[in-house]
């Protein structure tokens, strides 16, 4: 295996003597750890009086008791006297070039107008915002709004359909939500009010709309319940005194998917979230004064809720937003980006990589790219040819790359080669973060104890970024994470371990997609399919893709015949965009006369995995099979006889 020796700048936080002590000390003696790091890092009003109080059996889990903090404060007024000139937000808009600079002391002024405007609203502690916006600062401005006054905001990605964002406030039960008239992303323009509009033309508890203007262009707004956020901001001040909250006050919630129907609202509390995202910002980029930090990923995602706004500006770091999609104009964006405002540590997906890989190998040539010192990756396994491609052409070999695995549910990164510590092994996300204590257990719930091996991936001790709950839904926190192995928490992840101790995450155990970096249920892709109302059943699998990392592929059964199979293809693609959103849209779909399932009736997806994939020789056992003929049958639709 290929390996890359640590690259060091003068200043480079570890080395692997550092890395080892520290972090023998975080899994010997964590509270004392987790209590220095917590003084050492936030601004707290008032003192905890315990560290960890915890109980794997009940998934409940709480860090810095009875402390007090507010997380805004932490990231905007903490700064000001040092900062208050400083950019905090570098925004990049769709176009290139299209630029604004957000200093601290804007953010601060943004910031609390925005609160004003909530409250006056009549958001109160613990009421949760809706959030469904562009890539804009309004929308870094909401959400930290939001957190100062104690509100917990639920932020929707705003690729999702109508559909999906009504489930979302029905589920989080939200009274405002934050929205712009339009998104601009590369050559289109999507109208998001639209979209909000048919999302709560069904019954809904939200009672304002408050809209951003990102164009002139008009939009309808429903008397009574929609009203711009200019007009509202004209009307108060800059001033607003941050809600002091109790370390596990929630601050938010983000729903990702799982393996069965309903997306889950993850949620996420004050202080440890905080101190978790605050720390691994700082020590996994090798953030320094004056850096400027760029993470590339959305918002809507848990990577921009921890890696452009909560950890960069609770370091009081320059953190670049970007409105635009990598390939927009061309698969140089980035680089002029990166080019253009001297970028030291850059953070995106493996998916993007790759796309942009395609486009060859001499567009980062043409670009000043030497402002650069770490490279991270995250979303989904990096395969070794993407990692190369980044390692020589973007970082010029002068780059630390960091591959991060981690999930909305951890908060922040769990494992990771950190700068300067280790060598870089591509495909490896290597080895724990600071008190994480990953571990490796078979199918009957047995530690792997040699140091090299395979499993299912968990961690063993708490850790301050962890999710608390399941919004509304605790039994299913419990069920999904903490029930199949006792004192540990379950990833939904395989990964093996060499004999360095360096760990690789091999892909999800469970039956979640991923798709371009994103996370589908198959579940909740088959619901979506069946509700085109021309489908009786479906099964759905991932195969692998040459630059989404998996491809979403179909088999259904129609439940009666259809004029034509054209018209019923689209009509499931359509059903997928409508409960879903675009980004689950299938790459293939097949229609099936029956569908490969146990005597039990449970769908065998991995033969069809097998079938899509063109390897019919090694379908295996199929004697469980309740009814075998399916099989060649599904074979000869997809090779078309
Ligand atoms: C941050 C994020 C989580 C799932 C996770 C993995 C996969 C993420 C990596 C990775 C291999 C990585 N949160 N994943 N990072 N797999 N190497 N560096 O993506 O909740 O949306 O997804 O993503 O399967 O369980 S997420």
């Amino acid at each position: 295996m290929k390996k890359y020796s640590p690259k060091t700048q003068d200043d480079t936080y570890f080395n692997l003597k550092s890395y080892e002590n520290l972090y023998d000390k975080s899994v010997r003696e964590p509270e004392a750890f987790w209590a220095e790091q917590a003084a050492q890092n936030l601004y707290w009003h008032k003192h905890w009086d315990k560290v960890l109080d915890y109980d794997f059996t009940k998934a409940e889990f709480k860090w810095f008791l009875n402390g007090r903090l507010n997380v805004a404060y932490n990231c905007i007024d903490r700064h000001l006297e040092k900062r208050a000139n400083q950019t905090a937000i570098i925004w990049e808009g769709n176009e290139p070039g299209e630029v604004r600079e957000i200093s601290y002391q804007e953010l601060s002024n943004e910031v609390c107008r925005f609160a004003n405007v909530l409250k006056n609203k009549g958001v109160r502690k613990g009421d949760r915002v809706a959030i469904y916006m562009p890539m804009i600062p309004e929308l870094v401005f909401a959400m930290l709004a939001a957190a100062r006054i104690g509100a917990v905001h639920s932020i929707i990605f705003a690729g999702f359909s109508a559909h999906a964002i009504h489930d979302r406030v029905i589920d989080s039960d939200a009274k405002v939500l934050i929205t712009a008239n339009v998104s601009l992303r590369g050559s289109k323009t999507i109208n998001l009010k639209k979209i909000v509009d048919e999302a709560l033309s069904k019954e809904n508890p939200i009672q304002t709309v408050l809209v951003w203007k990102r164009t002139e262009s008009e939009t309808k707004m429903r008397e009574g319940r929609d009203v711009y956020l200019s007009d509202e901001l004209k009307k108060v001040s800059n001033e607003c005194e941050p809600e002091i909250l109790d370390s596990e006050d929630p601050l938010f919630v983000l729903y990702t998917s799982g393996s069965t129907g309903k997306p889950k609202g993850i949620l996420h509390t004050q202080g440890g979230y905080l101190l978790y995202a605050t720390m691994t910002h700082r020590y996994i980029f090798d953030y320094k004064e004056d850096d400027i930090y760029f993470c590339a990923a959305d918002i809507g995602w848990i990577t921009g809720h921890s890696y452009i706004v909560y950890g960069p500006l609770s370091n009081g770091a320059t953190t670049l937003m970007f409105e635009s999609t990598p390939l927009y104009p061309n698969a140089g964006r980035y680089w002029d980006v990166i080019e253009r405002h001297k970028v030291n540590s850059f953070y995106t997906a493996p998916t993007a990589i790759r796309a942009i890989a395609k486009a060859g190998s001499e567009l980062p040539k043409k670009y000043d790219l030497s402002s650069l010192k770490v490279l991270g990756t995250v979303g989904e396994p990096i395969n070794e040819d993407a990692w190369e491609w980044y390692y020589h052409n973007v970082g010029n070999e002068n780059c630390t790359v960091v591959d991060t695995w981690w999930q909305t549910e951890t908060g922040g990164v769990m494992i990771t080669s950190l700068p300067g510590v280790a060598d870089m092994k591509p495909s490896y996300a290597s080895k724990p973060f600071f008190g994480i204590q990953p571990c490796l257990v078979d199918k009957d719930g047995n530690e792997v104890l040699e140091r090299e091996g395979k499993g299912m991936l968990c961690i063993k001790y708490p850790w301050p970024g962890q999710a608390r709950t399941i919004y509304a839904d605790h039994e299913r926190f419990k069920k999904t994470y903490y029930r199949d192995f006792p004192e540990k928490y379950f990833t939904g992840d395989a990964a093996e371990r060499d004999s360095d101790g360096c760990y690789k995450i091999t892909g999800r155990v469970d039956d979640v997609l991923n798709v371009s970096g994103h996370r589908i249920g198959t579940a909740e892709l088959e619901s979506a399919i069946v509700s085109s109302g021309i489908v009786s059943e479906s099964a759905v699998v991932g195969i692998p893709h040459e630059i989404k990392g998996e491809a979403i592929t179909v088999f259904c059964i129609l439940s009666k015949e259809h004029e034509s199979i054209k018209t019923a293809l689209s009509l499931v693609k359509e059903s997928v965009k409508k409960e879903i959103g675009s980004f689950a849209s299938p790459d293939t779909i097949y229609f099936v006369s029956g569908l490969p399932k146990t005597r039990s009736g449970k769908i065998m997806r991995r033969i069809l995995r097998k079938i899509a994939s063109g390897n019919t020789d090694e379908l295996g056992d199929l004697t469980t099979l309740a009814d075998s003929s399916v099989v060649d049958n599904i074979i000869a639709t997809t090779l078309g006889t």
